[in-house]
């Protein structure tokens, strides 16, 4: 199936893997790379229940791809950092939720794509940063969006202010990574996470990928309302009755046995 020139994909059962593939340059997202990502979530086979990106080499991604950085004026950056919304809503909102396996650089607008999959796994190697502050730029991939959900608003802050950088046992304690693993598991556990998620009843993945992050914008009297539709949504679907009646025979798994 393979129809790309700058990412590869591949099935295994109801996962998509895809593979960021430019690493003679450090996975630096090029126009090319990102248009090859919008085109593989908005057009995800049927029968795929999750997806998990993962990157060739040494580094996840280098972020924006600086050689394609030239003489934009501000009408033309402003297209080009909503193209990069797009894609990245793409993601975070598409069919299937997204796992993302991190190792060696996640920054720039690597961190931003990593910042739009729902469940983050960090090899060891994994390091972050927000070189932008640094090159005189701001982020232009949703990074102020939703990095500061995961890290907090001082923490990004800093990171572009001082172009500090964050490790992945760091990383993994502030909320960036929801997993760290020994270098060289990272997919195996991308894997074996996007399998259970596969498992899930589909209407409470839909509402994980598409409700609560609405939920989480909005006040807390829109947030409950909010709420109470999505779980009278989901518990009124065969998927979640057959689960509870399967519970109340004694048949379902206990927690701790998922
Ligand atoms: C690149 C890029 C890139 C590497 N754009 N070409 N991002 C940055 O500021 C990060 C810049 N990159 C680095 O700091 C380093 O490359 C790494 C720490 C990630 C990796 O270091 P290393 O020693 O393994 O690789 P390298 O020798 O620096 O780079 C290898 C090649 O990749 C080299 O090209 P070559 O043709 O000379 O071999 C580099 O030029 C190339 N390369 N990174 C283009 N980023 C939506 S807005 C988002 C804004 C941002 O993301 S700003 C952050 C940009």
């Amino acid at each position: 199936m393979e129809k790309y020139s700058t990412i590869r994909t591949e099935i295994q059962g109801e996962i998509l893997l895809v593979q960021l593939n430019r690493p003679e340059k450090r996975n630096a997202i090029n126009d090319a790379l990102l248009l090859e990502i919008e085109t593989v979530f908005s057009n995800i086979p049927s029968g795929v229940k999750c997806a998990v990106i993962h990157a060739k080499g040494n580094h996840f991604s280098a972020g924006l791809d600086l050689s394609e950085l030239t003489e934009r004026n501000a009408v033309q950056g402003l297209h080009h950092s909503r193209m990069w919304h797009r894609v990245m809503d793409k993601v975070q909102f598409g069919t299937v939720p997204v796992v993302a396996v991190l190792h060696g650089a996640c920054v720039g607008g690597g961190l931003e794509l990593a910042s739009a999959c729902h469940i983050r796994v960090a090899e060891a190697s994994t390091f972050y940063a927000l070189p932008e502050g640094q090159r005189g730029i701001f982020v232009g991939g949703g990074a102020s969006a939703r990095l500061p959900k995961l890290i907090g608003m001082a923490r990004m802050a800093d990171m572009m202010f001082t172009g500090r950088v964050i490790t992945a046992e760091e990383g993994n304690t502030i909320g960036i990574s929801q997993y760290m693993v020994e270098e060289g598991v990272g997919l195996e556990k991308g894997i074996q996470l996007a399998t259970k998620i596969s498992g899930n009843a589909g209407m409470t993945n839909y509402a994980l990928m598409h409700v609560l992050p609405r939920i989480a914008d909005c006040t807390q009297e829109q947030a409950l309302m909010m709420e109470s539709l999505i779980s009278a949504i989901a518990q009124d679907t065969p998927e979640a009755k057959d689960r509870l009646k399967l519970f109340l025979a004694n048949k379902a798994k206990k927690v701790g046995e998922f």
